[in-house]
C-alpha cells in the first residue's frame, strides 16, 4: 500500500514536472533544449525504490526523470533550466548537464558509459558496496564506446548495472532502423547477464529491477536491464513524425494510469495535490531567482 503510494507519487512529479516544463519552454521562459521523460516514468520510479541512495548513477540527455526519482529536488532542477545561480550547478549545466550528490548527467550519447565503468572501478577498490547504473537509450547502441566499457566491466567483474531504456526511437529513427540483432546479445556477448521487462508497470519494473541490481551487488558483477517502454512526448522540443494513430495506441501504456487503479479516490487526489503543490513551488521560486552570472567562478 504504502510502495504503491510511493511510486505513484514519484511518476506523477517526474509527469506534472515536466508538463510544466514544456508550458515554460513555449511560454519562452526557459533556455537551451530539453527532452521529456514523460511516458517513460514507470523505469526511473521502479529502479530508484530499490537502490540505495549512495549508489552512484549516471545519465543521459533524458536526464530529468532518472534525478528526480533518485530523489533530487523539483525546485534545484528548476533553477538549472532557467540559468539561475541556484540551480543545481549554478546554472551552467541545463537540462542535460547536471550533478547532485552522486547522480551525473551527459547530454553526449554513450559519452558517459566509460566514466560510469571507472566510477564502478574506483567504487569497487573503496570496497564500499555501492554499485553503479548508467542508463542508456536504444540510439546508443550504435556508440563504440559501449563495447569497450562492457568488456572492462566484465573482465574486471565490475558493480555496474547498464540500464537500457529502449523507447522505440534515436530521435525520429525507429528502432527497427537503427539496432541489427539481438539487444540482449549485445550483453551476453560478454557474458553480462540480461534482465529485460515488456512492460509499463512500475511493480514488475521494481521487481525484476530488484532482482538485476541484488545480483550487481552481490556477485561484484556487471548485470543489464533491458527494459523495453514509450516515449509519448516528441524526442526534444517538437521534433516528432510518428503519426496520431500510432500516438493514441502508445498511450494505453500510460504507467501513471495503469498504477492508478490500485490507489483509491482520496490517495490519487492527495498525490496530485502535493505534487501540483510542489511543481508549482519549484518554478515560481526558480524564476524569482537570480541570473547566473556568466563571467562567475566557482
Ligand atoms: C554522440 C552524439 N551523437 C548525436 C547526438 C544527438 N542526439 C541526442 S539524443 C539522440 C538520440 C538518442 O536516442 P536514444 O539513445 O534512443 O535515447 P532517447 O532519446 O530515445 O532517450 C541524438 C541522436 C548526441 N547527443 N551525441
Ligand atoms: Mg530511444
Amino acid at each position: 500500500m504504502d510502495n504503491n503510494y510511493a511510486l505513484y507519487k514519484t511518476m506523477l512529479i517526474i509527469r506534472r514536472f515536466e508538463e510544466r516544463l514544456l508550458a515554460e519552454f513555449s511560454a519562452g521562459k526557459l533556455v537551451g533544449t530539453t527532452h521529456a521523460y514523460i511516458g517513460q516514468e514507470a523505469d526511473a520510479a521502479g529502479i530508484f525504490s530499490v537502490t540505495d541512495p549512495d549508489d552512484v548513477v549516471f545519465s543521459s540527455h533524458r536526464c530529468h526523470g532518472h534525478f528526480l526519482a533518485y530523489g533530487g529536488e523539483p525546485y534545484r532542477l528548476a533553477a538549472e533550466l532557467m540559468g539561475k545561480s541556484t540551480g543545481l550547478v549554478g546554472g551552467r549545466g541545463g537540462s542535460q548537464h547536471i550533478q547532485w550528490r552522486n547522480f551525473y548527467s551527459n547530454g553526449i550519447q554513450g559519452g558517459i558509459v566509460p566514466v560510469a565503468t571507472g566510477m564502478a572501478l574506483a567504487e569497487k577498490v573503496h570496497q564500499n558496496g555501492k554499485i553503479t547504473l548508467v542508463f542508456i537509450g536504444d540510439g546508443t547502441l550504435g556508440e563504440g564506446a559501449l563495447y569497450e566499457s562492457l568488456n572492462l566491466a566484465a573482465l574486471w567483474r565490475l558493480p555496474i548495472l547498464f540500464v537500457l531504456e529502449n523507447n522505440g526511437y534515436a530521435q525520429t529513427t525507429p528502432v527497427e532502423e537503427g539496432v541489427s540483432g539481438s539487444m540482449a546479445g549485445r550483453f551476453t556477448a560478454f557474458g553480462i547477464q540480461v534482465w529485460e521487462c515488456n512492460t509499463t508497470d512500475v511493480l514488475e519494473i521494481r521487481s525484476t529491477a530488484q532482482e538485476a541490481v541484488r545480483h550487481v551487488r552481490s556477485e561484484v558483477k556487471p548485470g543489464c536491464l533491458i527494459l523495453h517502454t514509450y516515449r509519448f512526448s516528441a524526442h526534444s522540443k517538437g521534433d516528432d513524425l510518428r503519426s496520431p494513430e500510432e500516438l493514441t495506441r502508445i498511450h494505453a501504456f500510460d504507467p501513471i494510469k495503469l498504477h492508478s487503479h490500485r490507489l483509491t479516490d482520496e490517495e490519487r487526489f492527495k498525490a496530485e495535490t502535493e505534487v501540483m503543490a510542489i511543481v508549482d513551488d519549484a518554478f515560481v521560486r526558480a524564476e524569482a531567482d537570480l541570473t547566473a552570472s556568466l563571467n562567475a567562478t566557482g
